[in-house]
């Protein structure tokens, strides 16, 4: 996960923007991408979109400015707390519904709120995040709440056997739950290659399998792994795994699970190379097919996504830095339409214009 460069924004024209946020950086110009900010009044990223009720809601991280230097295990994303916005129609303005878990109720918690997802069973709603422990190590919580803007009361521990980031938890069609999760570099899936923690950074040979993220079955009660993690494989069309050196397809972070018509469509960022790309499967738990981009690089350096079909339209939620003039830690969530082809393809959509030189 993240490293301290960004993508630099140079831009032509930019004008110093004061905003009660707290980033006072060039804003670039609006036209430079393809959708606007979904939510200015704080920053936000990583949206994890679901219909619930009939509505949509997100469930995104809460960028602020902790003060805390960027280095490459990302620890100035330094988030304490999470809120949830819901929109009833497309084209209105998302509601704020106000903090729905905050740091200091999660017992265990180190530091670092990353990116969160949620689910509903039975009329509860589960809020899924993962955070520091107090030994540094990312493990994965969740927080039970009877709304799908919560509030959310935190478990006492961890999920058992719970590692690393990102979780996005996928209801298939039969009613069971998995979640995926995982990320490299800052978000440590590189220190559990034994099994268990070790903080020290192994990483396969370049010409070796790539690190998979990770999936498991959610137990029937939603408050933990049903199974032990398996390794969401992405293989090429020969069937061959993605190696570790292939750095413009293999896994990075920010996994998701769509289904389109009886295809499983597993998607996440490529991090160093900045891409949101997928892979198809005729099974939840893969192995999943290369199939191609969905996103190009966004301003800041994180891409991070969601996939949610909301009445009757396929929408993609990402972010970018745009608010904040590119700084890669202060983001805002964004939405537009996204198009499966007749032959199960995804369009690739491209959301910034890079500055002419
Ligand atoms: O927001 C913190 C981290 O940045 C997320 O967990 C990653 O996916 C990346 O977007």
């Amino acid at each position: 996960m993240p490293g301290a460069g960004f993508r630099a924004f140079a831009a032509a024209g930019a004008v110093l923007v004061l905003t009660g946020l707290a980033a006072q950086a060039p804003k670039p110009d609006p036209s430079r991408f393809l959708t606007q900010p979904l939510v200015t009044g704080i920053f936000t990223a990583d949206p994890s979109a679901h219909v619930f009720d009939g509505k949509l809601f997100i469930y995104p991280s809460h960028d602020f400015e902790a003060g805390v230097p960027a280095d490459d295990l990302g620890s100035h994303f330094a988030m304490r707390d999470y809120h949830v916005f819901s929109l009833d129609k497309i084209g209105a303005t998302p509601v704020d519904h106000g903090v729905a878990l905050d740091i200091k109720e999660v017992a265990w918690a180190g530091r670092q709120m990353w990116a969160p997802d949620a689910a509903e069973k039975n009329g509860r709603y589960f809020l899924y995040f993962p955070v520091k422990d107090k030994q540094d190590a990312f493990r994965i919580g969740v927080a039970v709440g009877s709304r799908p803007a919560g509030p959310f009361k935190p478990q006492p521990q961890p999920i058992a056997g719970s590692f690393s980031i990102d979780p996005a938890v996928f209801k298939d069609t039969d009613g069971r739950y998995y979640m995926y999760f995982g990320g490299i570099w800052g978000g440590q899936l590189q220190r559990w290659a034994t099994g268990t923690y070790t903080p020290k950074d192994v990483y396969p040979a370049a010409d070796r399998p790539a690190l998979s993220a990770k999936v498991a079955r959610v137990a029937d009660d939603m408050l933990g792994f049903a199974e032990s993690p398996r390794d969401v494989v992405v293989q090429d069309e020969t069937g061959k795994p993605l190696a570790a050196g292939d750095n413009q397809r293999r896994f990075f972070e920010a996994s998701w699970l769509h289904k389109y018509k009886d295809t499983y469509y597993f998607s996440y960022s490529t991090g160093d190379t900045h891409f949101i790309v997928y892979g198809t499967s005729k099974s939840p738990y893969g192995p999943f097919t290369y199939r191609g981009r969905i996103l190009e690089p966004v301003l800041g350096w994180t891409n991070h996504h969601s996939i949610v079909e909301f009445q009757g339209t396929w929408y993609l939620f990402y972010h970018d830095a745009q608010l904040s003039g590119g700084q890669t830690h202060l983001r805002n969530i964004k939405m537009t339409e996204l198009k499966h082809r007749d032959d199960g393809s995804i369009e690739t959509i491209d959301a910034y214009f890079e500055p002419k030189k």
